[in-house]
């Protein structure tokens, strides 16, 4: 099967979650496109089956904002027609459900049937597209999309909530590739945990791009408190506009010194390989892939219990789930995690036990059933 990808190319989750599905498809044998303004961060464009396009955009001084939703779907229409492709999954909303519907249409003037899958996010539907400037917009392309998922049970009952949907959503479950966990060329050989940590000290670790959602200020401060307690450093990796705020906060609570500050990365195996706890204490998160990525790399999570978030870290089992802003219970929870290397090894069993539920073993085979519905009824 020929399928067009459409995606953020950055390091977001969404982003994450279609090129990796993307890698897994051409695997099997699909001849997967990614259309987009950028390779994907993540993307190995040098293996067979894995084609990039790029979409360009013609700076003109007249336009205030460029048009790129016209420069995508120009583009969706060209790669269609060239490499007969049978369909197009798109990866969040905005604007990628409604550069696909005007491809869907322009192509259907040449007597082209393209099929649209829409995958929604998160803030495709709960920050940005429900907001009144989006939403007229957003709720037409996801009605006009063939096929609408979302990667959790949450963020479908939002869709329903915020928009007036005609379509049945189908929820298929982010998911990962424990082969890279598993077979990590650093597993066992304790990960060089020494570069990073003293043997006494504990290693918290928050993953994100530093957007106001995330609340990365409550990840300094909960380490600040379990400081208190137990020995122990915080690996910060991402980049994002708080990231200023983070690390002001970090200097008056007295605790910079004891982060390490990694930046964006490519090789969140290798530092996930460091940690004991993942902290991810979010405003909204439909899902928290950062939270799945962590329990696959055997390390529990102290999250927010908002969102998608339970549906994937088990309260009491693989990690904590608490209310957000409640930074001490998050804290507290933390050190129950740490109160000794024995009790944190439990924790850290039952995260990679529950991480295998979302094996891309498990996953793959419902965006499968659902590409083959829509060619084979084309
Ligand atoms: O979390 C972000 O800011 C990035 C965002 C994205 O769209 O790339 O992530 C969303 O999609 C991820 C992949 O499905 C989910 O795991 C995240 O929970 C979701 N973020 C939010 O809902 C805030």
């Amino acid at each position: 099967m020929r399928i067009g990808i459409v995606c953020y190319p950055t390091f977001g989750g969404s982003g994450v979650v279609a090129t990796e599905l993307g890698m897994v498809l051409a695997q099997k044998g699909y001849e997967i496109h990614f259309i987009t303004y950028h390779p994907p961060v993540r993307l190995d464009l040098i293996s067979s089956g894995i084609h990039f396009h790029q979409v360009q955009i013609e700076e003109y001084s007249l336009f205030h904002y460029q048009p790129y939703e016209l420069a995508l779907s120009s583009k969706m229409v060209q790669i269609v027609e060239k490499h007969d492709l049978e369909l197009l999954h798109v990866h969040y909303a905005i604007p990628h459900a409604y550069a696909a519907y005007m491809a869907k249409k322009m192509l259907q003037e040449k007597g082209i049937d393209i099929r649209v899958v829409t995958t929604l996010h998160g803030t495709d539907i709960t920050l940005v597209g429900s907001h009144p400037n989006y939403k007229t917009a957003v709720e037409f392309s996801i009605n006009h999309s063939d096929v609408v998922t979302t990667v959790s049970n949450s963020l479908r009952e939002d869709t329903y909530r915020l928009f007036d949907i005609k379509k049945d959503i189908e929820v298929v479950y982010n998911f990962i590739e424990l082969e890279k966990y598993e077979n990590h060329p650093l597993k066992g050989a304790d990960c060089q945990r020494g570069s990073i940590a003293t043997e006494e000290e504990f290693i918290l670790t928050h993953i994100s791009n530093y957007r106001p959602v995330k609340r990365a200020k409550d990840v300094v401060r909960i380490f600040a408190k379990v400081l208190e307690v137990k020995p122990a450093k915080l690996i910060l990796v991402g980049e994002g506009p708080e990231m200023v705020d983070v690390k002001h906060l970090a200097r008056e609570l007295g605790v910079f010194d004891k982060i390490v500050f990694l930046g964006n990365s490519t090789e969140v195996d290798k530092i996930l390989c460091y940690s004991d706890v993942f902290l991810l204490p979010s405003r909204s998160e439909s899902f928290g892939l950062a939270a799945l990525e962590a329990m696959a790399a055997r390390t529990p999570v102290i999250s927010t219990n908002t969102g998608g978030l339970p549906e994937v870290n088990v309260h009491g089992v693989t990690g904590f789930l608490s209310n957000v802003k409640d930074v001490d219970d998050m804290a507290k929870n933390a050190l129950k995690l740490i109160e000794s290397r024995e009790v944190l090894n439990v924790y850290k069993q039952n995260a990679l036990e529950r991480a295998k539920e979302f094996s891309i073993d498990n996953v793959l085979p419902k965006y499968e059933a659902i590409y083959k519905s829509l060619v084979l009824t084309a």
